[in-house]
């Protein structure tokens, strides 16, 4: 009989272990190769943490990071050879695998990160993510080895701060959970309509004027911004903010993509330096939001270039170019004259030629523009990268003429949207688009062939801020969909499951509330 009761034990205690290890691996996104075994590393404060001169950064952000939120005193030290004995080593190796493969392994003894390019910082992220949601003690990790890579490049996640203004420790925090997630990109939606948020120091008044437009709207000066809830809100960067976020998100592997507005959605700018804007033979003052393709504009828009790219070192300026007023233009006088110069038959051509000009200075500068897949009408700019918002047709299309391509299609990537059924969620004016829509979306359509699917760089989830006044509704609507963009980014196709993603999801409520997030909970929430 006591035999009995001691197997009964021994297999109760199993069949613990065994969903203990299980329940504790619930990395977001999911790893391309993960086994676990029994067992845990304990982690105390006398473990060191060894790092090399190239995972330093790394290591002091891992250092912080346990500092932060477990109270834990890690010794950091820098060796040029890290000794086998240091518990916790991160290790720059020019490991096998797409940009940011890693490997980890966690034994009971010792925790190894190996990497190549944000490789370290990515295998730090799944080391967080398996430590217990609160400062338990002791800490335990699971014993578990995990080799892993990215299946696109671009991890993105979109922040409108025109429509309302978010501040730079807002914008950090953004960007702190966007790494956690393994999220890359950053597209910083810097100009539009309701606000000119950068500071250029060409032109003073873009932010002086063109950034205060809730002030000027209440003197009846600015037309009063009643699509946005609470009338929107004043602000800009100053450039050393702006190179602080930027160096915030390096540090964290995150590259930032500034949008610059163009021709379209620009009327802060206008409304700073009415020579941008486009006239009517009268010269009549109406609401103005399209740029007049004038020499004025070309100047203008070079010069704010020129400054936007001495501060941001990526590769790639976003000039925006969605939903322009073109049939604007067929009014304005120095449009007309364009066309006849340049033999441009309609709105359109005009566009395109646009582009074309502004592409070509970005060229002449290193960079490579992007833009919305309207930059496709009247003949996409030699080598543009298309964001496809309405829908996949501009994405494919792009794709299919061997441009790379970001998609980011409404249907499935907008988080301005409701997330549940609108009698529920009253918030967002698009149809819902809930977590499960997000997490099934296939960036490399079907319609492409291997060669075409090829030029998909990535996917992209974004938001636009009209209705969204302060940071926690922006933290609401972004998250937890933003998870699963993550997951369908870096994740291996072959290996989606949707239910794994709900369970592991909902693992992450308490780590939320660990970085004080205002995500949405679903209404049925089972955390395990
Ligand atoms: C279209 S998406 C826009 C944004 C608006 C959004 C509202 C895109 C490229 N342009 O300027 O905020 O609709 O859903």
């Amino acid at each position: 009989r006591f035999s009995k009761i001691y197997l009964l034990l021994i297999i109760a205690c199993l069949g613990l272990n065994v969903k203990i290890s299980t329940a504790q691996i619930h990395v977001i996104p999911q790893p391309l190769h993960l086994t676990t075994q029994k067992g845990n590393f304990v982690l105390n404060s006398k473990a060191v943490i060894g790092v090399d001169k190239e995972s330093a950064v790394i290591g002091k952000y891992l250092q912080g990071y346990l500092a932060q939120y477990y109270k834990l005193q890690l010794t950091l030290k820098v060796y040029t050879q890290i000794p086998s004995s240091t518990a916790i080593r991160l290790i720059s190796s020019n490991l096998k695998g797409a940009d940011g493969a890693y490997a980890l392994s966690v034994t009971a003894g010792k925790i190894t990160i190996s990497g190549k390019g944000g490789g370290i910082f990515y295998g730090v992220q799944s080391l967080i993510q398996l430590l217990p949601s609160v400062a338990a003690k002791p800490l335990l990790i699971p014993v578990c080895a995990i080799s892993d890579e990215p299946r696109f490049q671009w991890r993105g996640l979109s922040i409108d701060v025109c429509r309302h203004f978010f501040t730079v420790d807002e914008v950090k925090k953004y960007i702190d959970v966007m790494a956690h997630y393994k999220l890359n990109v950053l597209h910083w939606h810097l100009t539009d309509d309701e606000g000119w948020r950068i500071q250029i120091d060409k032109y003073p008044k873009l932010t002086e004027v063109g950034s205060r437009i809730a002030y000027y709207a209440k003197e009846g000066k600015f037309r009063k911004l009643d699509n946005l809830v609470d009338g929107g809100n004043d602000g800009f960067y100053t450039k050393a903010e702006i190179r602080d976020v930027i160096k915030y998100a390096q540090d964290r592997f995150v590259t930032i993509l500034p949008e610059i507005e163009m021709p379209g959605h620009s009327e802060a700018a206008i409304f700073a330096y009415p020579e941008l804007g486009c006239k009517d033979s009268t010269g009549a003052k109406h609401r103005v939001r399209m740029l007049d393709p004038s020499e004025y504009t070309f100047k203008f828009m070079e010069d704010v270039l020129t400054e936007v790219i001495a501060l941001f070192p990526n590769q790639y300026v976003h000039i925006g170019g969605d939903e322009a007023e073109m049939a604007d233009w067929l009014k304005s006088p120095t449009a007309v004259a364009l066309m006849r110069k340049e033999g441009l038959k309609n709105e359109k051509e005009i566009q395109s030629y646009f582009i074309k000009r502004i592409e070509k200075f970005l060229i002449s500068k290193n960079k490579k523009l992007v833009g919305w897949d309207e930059i496709l009408q009247g003949g996409l700019a030699e080598s543009a990268t298309v964001m496809s918002w309405q829908g996949e047709a501009g994405g494919i299309e792009a794709a299919r003429m061997h441009h790379h391509v970001v998609m980011t299609p409404l249907p499935y990537m907008y988080f301005d949207a409701p997330q549940a059924n609108e009698q529920l969620e009253p918030i967002g004016w698009n149809p819902p688009v809930t977590w499960q829509m997000v997490y099934n979306y296939e960036p490399q359509s079907s319609q492409l062939t291997p060669a075409e699917a090829a030029y998909i760089l990535g996917a992209q989830g974004n938001i636009w801020t009209e209705k969204i006044p302060n940071a926690a509704h922006l933290q609401y609507m972004v998250f937890p969909r933003a998870l699963a963009v993550a997951e369908l980014a870096w994740s291996s196709k072959e290996d989606k499951n949707i239910d794994r993603f709900e369970y592991k999801m909902k693992q992450q409520y308490p780590y939320f509330k660990l970085w004080n997030l205002n995500a949405r909970l679903p209404d049925i929430v089972d955390i395990d």
